[in-house]
């Protein structure tokens, strides 16, 4: 498949590269590596709901600055590449027309839950991150890996494998991560730029969203609610709820740590982390999916109802 893939990718006319909504390090790094690779041909969609932009820790990745957006993105495509997207539902209003009718669809990822949506399907469950699986493509195919590649590779792998700690983490991802660095990668610039140029408004909301954590069933599961009030008061946007919940999951006792964020028309968008239990198997329940220990759902519910009904089928699972 890497070898078709590859081909696809060399003989395409005009490729848009699908990163999903609420991007993140991963599909990002992604869609920069292979736009870096394709060069004029291929344009980046971010999938941003109105008045979004990127996150700004992203903002020193190249290209992303010249990417479409779903107001202004054309059916002018003969392929669609989709990256880190883990399902035809994260392809979203225009992006979806543009999708079905592009002659060659593509989907490289690493999901578990990716049932393989495009025709052509480059889908590594359990792999550390879809970085990960664009790597060995390149590598397989002989060509030249740049240092602006390099760099987005690396800052793909580098956030999904939480710094090189999750269990996704093998072996071969610390010898590509060790290739990437050899190829002139500055390892801790791009850790600086991806962990510690935070907003202050991000980590004053986030003290805020973990003090007012709940705990239940001796303290092994958290959970907090984002309300966007609170979000206004603070000044945090969207991006700035990233890692809450992995702050809930680092507290010893904790199995399951839930963020519960307030989102359009009474509707709840759920993150749910774990530190031994498979998460795919309480979000299944309301529709979502993602990885062992990391996933998420949107419930149609209000927060303090979504809360509950989470905390049911949590507990089950306990
Ligand atoms: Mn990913």
């Amino acid at each position: 498949m890497e070898e078709k893939i590859f081909d696809l990718i060399e003989s395409a006319k005009k490729v848009l590269i699908i990163t999903h909504v609420n991007p993140d390090g991963d599909t990002l790094g992604c869609a920069c590596a292979l736009k870096s690779f394709m060069g004029e041909k291929a344009d980046i969609l971010l999938q941003l709901s109105k008045g979004k932009s990127c996150p700004d820790t992203y903002s020193f990745m190249p290209y992303l600055d010249k990417a479409k957006t779903l107001e202004s993105v054309q059916n002018i495509y003969d392929t669609v590449i989709c990256v880190d997207v883990a399902s035809i539902d994260r392809i979203v209003e225009n992006a979806r027309d543009v999708f079905n009718s592009a002659k060659v669809t593509i989907n490289i990822d690493h999901h578990k839950t990716n049932k393989g949506f495009a025709q052509y399907n480059l889908v590594r469950g359990g792999i550390s991150s879809a970085g990960e699986v664009l790597y060995e493509m390149f590598d397989s195919s002989g060509k030249e890996i740049t240092l602006e590649m390099a760099n987005c590779l690396y800052v793909s792998i580098l956030t999904d494998t939480g710094c090189f700690k999750y269990e996704t983490l093998t072996p071969r991802t610390l010898e590509i991560a060790a290739n990437l660095a050899r190829l002139g990668v500055n390892t801790s610039e791009i850790a600086r730029k991806c962990y510690d140029l935070k907003a202050k408004a991000m980590v004053m909301f986030q003290a805020y969203c973990v003090s007012e954590a709940k705990f239940l069933c001796d303290d092994k599961i958290a959970y907090t609610i984002v309300r966007k009030a609170d979000m206004e008061r603070f000044g945090a946007k969207d991006e700035h709820t990233e890692g809450i919940c992995e702050n809930l999951r680092s507290i010893k006792t904790v199995e399951f740590a839930c963020v519960l964020k307030e989102s359009a028309a009474g509707a709840t968008k759920v993150s749910l982390r774990s530190k031994e239990k498979d998460v795919t198997e309480v979000v299944k329940k309301f529709g979502g999916g993602g990885h062992i220990r990391a996933a998420g759902c949107t419930i149609r519910k209000p927060v303090n109802e979504a809360a509950e009904v989470l905390i049911d089928e949590i507990r089950k699972h306990l």
